[in-house]
């Protein structure tokens, strides 16, 4: 059954129980990102669950990485679900996608989606040799060794995205699908959905997140799924050739938030780049900076200073009150005032501040908006991998305040010990998938 709210775990406690979770979601080199609901490798849940093993097995940190760069396509793309080959209960599973099959630049093995996530991978090797390196002797070792190939697998996922996502160079990436945000269901891809229009040909399917989860509110609605899946078949009659879905793509945004990972993403890769003795050091500063500029261009007075998405199929701006909006914190370049004020906005009643949250996080909707809906997956309920993500990010700009703040927040939401997927953050109930490897390394990140 599911843990009572009212029965709280010491910080100690919780660690040893999110290695605990962390171990029992392994499939061997790679994590489930959840025991039952995925059981499967996803892109950017494996950046940071590599970060949380690193607290407790740089090794295992490293091979976990290394699981999900086995994936990669010959373009560079990281594909956001790597398969296990020993796992057939998740759905659209290796079949539907049938990247092999449709192209020669997907691997044959392991099997891939054929979609990206957010790139914070860099973010997540960054940290992992931070760790190692304060924990000395062996683990530093082995990461010293490690971190060469690893650079080179991520220099040719930044390039990829360079070429293939921003191919007009202004700043921002590009999304082919709710999915490749990680933030599925956000009410800011509502617009763009809104024209995906589901044709008679969509091959059947059976659903399995809804059997997993039994309250379908928590999940995307029907009409939502179908899209999803209406997409992926766009996407193969493409034969995921960017340069062939870009042109007639019926989902086509901006992603700001992914965007501004990116830019730090791109700043932490230069430092390796130097560390390393890499030509490609003013290459990746430069791509920093173009993605930085891009969020900074997206920031939206009217919205009190949030960066906003336009929807690239029909020109406008997607005026929604999301987590995605603080992505100018994330990637950084704003003057003193105009930080000053967003940081205030994040604290306000609007967001962390709101009198009715049980604890002070951030929900991924601002609960003052239409929009929000306190169940509904990326609609409203908080996400503790997104407030640890925020937290880690303010703390790297040096916003010192806010972001303890937001970790205080986001493991008092955490020591329920469920270590859910995502919470209701007016009550606190754990939500949609409990042992989630992500919440798991969170919690060891922001405890150890
Ligand atoms: C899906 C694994 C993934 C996350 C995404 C989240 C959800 C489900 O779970 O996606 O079907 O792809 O939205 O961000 O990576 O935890």
């Amino acid at each position: 059954g599911r843990p009572t709210t009212g029965d709280r775990w010491n910080p100690p406690e919780l660690a040893a129980r999110a290695a605990y979770v962390i171990r029992g979601n392994s499939a061997g080199a790679m994590t489930r990102a959840a025991p039952d609901l995925y059981p499967h490798q996803w892109s950017w849940d494996a950046a940071f669950v590599a970060v949380g093993l690193a607290h407790v097995d740089v090794v295992r940190a490293c091979r976990e990485l290394d699981s999900l760069f086995a994936g990669q396509w010959r373009t560079g793309m990281i594909p956001h679900i790597v398969f296990d080959p020993s796992e057939e209960g998740y759905f659209p599973g290796p079949d539907r996608w049938a990247s092999a099959e449709l192209t020669d630049d997907a691997p044959r093995s392991p099997r891939t989606s054929g979609i990206c996530q957010p790139p914070v991978h860099a973010l997540a090797v960054e940290r992992i040799a931070e760790i190692a390196a304060a924990h000395g002797g062996p683990a530093a070792a082995h990461v010293e060794r490690w971190l060469p190939g690893a650079y080179d697998r991520l220099l040719a996922w930044h390039r990829y995205l360079v070429r293939e996502r921003d191919p007009q160079g202004r700043g921002l990436l590009t999304i082919y699908h709710g999915w490749e945000s990680g933030m599925d269901n956000s009410p800011r891809w509502d617009p763009v959905y809104a024209h995906v229009v589901v044709g008679d040909d969509l091959p059947p399917y059976a659903r399995r997140d809804t059997a997993v989860v039994a309250d379908a509110s928590q999940r995307p609605e029907p009409a939502e799924y179908d899209r999803y899946l209406w997409l992926v078949e766009q996407l193969k009659r493409a034969r995921y050739d960017d340069a062939r879905v870009r042109p007639h793509a019926e989902f086509l945004t901006t992603d700001v938030f992914a965007s501004a990972a990116f830019a730090v993403a791109n700043e932490a890769l230069a430092s390796l780049a130097r560390r390393l003795g890499r030509p490609e050091h003013d290459e990746l500063l430069g791509a920093a900076e173009r993605f930085r500029r891009g969020v900074l261009d997206a920031r939206d007075e009217a919205s009190g200073g949030l960066a906003l998405d336009v929807d690239l199929v029909t020109g406008d701006h997607i005026r929604v009150e999301t987590i995605a909006g603080f992505a100018p914190l994330i990637s950084g370049g704003l003057d003193t005032a105009a930080e000053r004020a967003l940081l205030a906005l994040l604290r306000s009643p609007r967001w962390t501040g709101h009198p009715a949250l049980r604890h002070p996080v951030l929900p991924t909707t601002s609960p003052s908006s239409p929009e929000f809906r306190p169940r509904a997956y990326w609609r409203g309920p908080s996400w503790p991998v997104m407030n640890w993500f925020l937290a880690w990010m303010l703390n790297r700009r040096g916003a010192k305040d806010v972001a303890g703040s937001l970790r205080a927040a986001a493991l008092a939401e955490l020591s329920d010990g469920s270590f859910a997927e995502y919470y209701e953050p007016v009550t606190g109930e754990p939500l949609g998938s409990l042992d989630q490897s992500w919440s798991a390394a969170a919690t060891l990140d922001l405890v150890l």
